[in-house]
């Protein structure tokens, strides 16, 4: 990378602009500033939560709330934006056309990193992958770290001593957009479904965000089962996982005496059965997991598939909360995309009929092919947020729609229409931001909500 052309400036023109100051942003800022480079950071929002506690730490620092600056980011080398923030502000447009670079906090990553790093993404699983790797290399001796798209900002993992053999990192595609070249060990991409198309506006740009990540990577691990990955670019080794028999160049499925078997060309690995996670999505994590593993260490110890055996999920992710009265609630609040939701309805509703609570920030995801598969498994939907007119008008006719604004309400009354041995699902389809900071917030107040009627039933 270029040398900064200003140290510890603090006034104009500064070596990098930061625009977000969230978990990625303050992460950015400490990291730039705690190496001596001059940075003016940014966030549109008047108050952003983490602003003060960053401005005590850099009382140096110029910050810019409220709005984008334009005049002080056009002289920055260079600009690194927080995935949440879109593109298309039309700062931003206006800093691309001025010929600003603009950057990410995984772009920094890469510049910087001392150890080799894997990426995994996808659309949905790529947490529950990630901490499955993570867990399996550090049972199997490796020093592993693991963050990025999870929760622990990538910067946030460099710098430590000793440092690691390997970073395991989850990547969004609003991270995979600001990056040049994604150069891993080994980049996997899990799946591809239409999701954030309001950010992405049409699926192939989404599509061809994910599948960046391969393109530079020394081994490149696909969804062969996934038609989007039919076509990809990589200077890589290409390897594949899927539910079928394997070859010699991937990972797969194979069925004896009725036992479904994760295994690849010449080994087993474990029985489907012996995992605690349900559900094919799951089976394919699990597959996933056990790939990364092997291309990664050569070999499959058996202390990673003893990990994986013992994995029980995450939370938000198809979390069994409780059973009141014979009806069992079931948390899925992770499920912000429809092929999720989809996912976890079939898993947990394909012996009885329940009760969906649906509903959010839809993201311009379009319901219609919901609406079939929902009357297969749900009599009621419970709908919440900003998305509840659109998706009733889809559903109505097939289902019993009931409209409720917030999740104390959703919880009674899904609870007042669920028989014995049913089970009422949160799996909403759409992201959290209208009603809630974020899916674990909104998880979290549907527990609490399940908890207080657990104590009055
Ligand atoms: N902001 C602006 N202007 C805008 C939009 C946002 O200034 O137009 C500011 C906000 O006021 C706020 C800050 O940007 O102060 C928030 O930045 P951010 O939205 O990038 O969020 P972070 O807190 O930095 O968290 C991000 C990821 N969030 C998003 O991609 C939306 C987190 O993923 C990730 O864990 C974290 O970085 C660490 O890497 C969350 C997520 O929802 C879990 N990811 C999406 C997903 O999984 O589907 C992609």
């Amino acid at each position: 990378m270029s040398t900064p052309f200003f140290q510890k400036q603090t006034s104009p023109p500064y070596c990098y602009g930061v625009i977000g100051l969230g978990s990625t942003g303050c992460s950015v800022v400490r990291f730039l500033a705690d190496r001596g480079f001059s940075i003016v950071a940014m966030d549109t929002r008047n108050e952003p939560s983490l602003y003060n506690d960053l401005q005590t730490e850099y009382p140096n620092i110029p910050f810019v709330v409220g709005a984008l600056d334009y005049d002080l980011l056009k002289c920055c080398e260079e600009v690194v934006v927080s995935p949440g923030v879109a593109l298309e502000h039309p700062t931003l447009q206006r800093l691309k056309e001025n010929g600003t670079k603009l950057i990410g906090d995984i772009e920094l990553f890469i510049r910087y990193v001392d150890a080799p790093f894997i990426g995994i993404t996808g659309t949905n699983g790529k947490t529950t992958v990630t901490t499955m790797v993570d867990s399996m290399l550090i049972n199997s001796g490796v020093r592993c770290f693991a963050g990025g798209n999870l929760g622990i900002p990538a910067l946030d993992l460099l710098g430590k001593h000793p440092k690691p053999d390997l970073y395991v990192l989850e990547v969004s595609s609003f991270q995979l957009l600001l990056v040049s070249s994604f150069s891993a060990e080994l980049s996997c991409v899990l799946n591809i479904t239409p999701d954030h198309l309001d950010r992405h506006h049409t699926f192939e740009e989404y599509q061809e965000a994910k599948l960046s990540i391969l393109e530079f990577a020394k081994t490149a691990l696909v969804n062969l089962d996934d038609r989007c990955m039919a076509n990809f670019v990589t200077s890589g080794k290409r390897v594949g996982f899927f539910d079928s028999l394997p070859t010699n160049d991937s990972y797969g499925i194979r069925t004896e005496n009725d036992r479904k078997i994760l295994c690849d060309h010449n080994n087993d690995f474990l029985a489907v059965d012996e995992l605690q996670i349900s559900g094919r999505h799951n089976e394919l994590n699990a597959l996933a997991a056990l790939a990364i593993c092997s291309e990664y260490l050569g070999v499959v110890p058996q202390t990673a598939v003893e990990v994986l055996k013992k994995f029980v999920g995450l939370p938000h992710r198809m979390e069994k909360i409780a059973v009141i009265k014979g009806v069992a609630f079931v948390n899925d609040s992770k499920a912000t995309n429809l092929a999720a939701a989809e996912a976890s309805i079939s898993c947990l509703m394909s012996t009885h009929r329940g009760i969906v609570i649906l509903g959010g920030d839809s993201k311009h995801a379009q319901f219609e092919t919901l609406a079939t598969f929902l009357s297969h498994y749900a009599h009621t939907a419970i709908l919440i947020g900003q998305a509840a007119a659109k998706i009733e008008m889809v559903l109505v006719d097939l289902v019993d729609c009931i409209t409720v604004y917030d999740m104390g309400a959703a919880v009674t009354k899904a609870f007042n229409q669920a028989k014995p041995g049913e089970t009422v699902l949160l799996a909403p389809g759409c992201s959290s931001f209208d009603m809630f900071d974020d899916y674990a917030h909104r998880g979290n107040v549907f527990k609490e909500a399940v908890m207080s009627l657990e104590a009055v039933a």
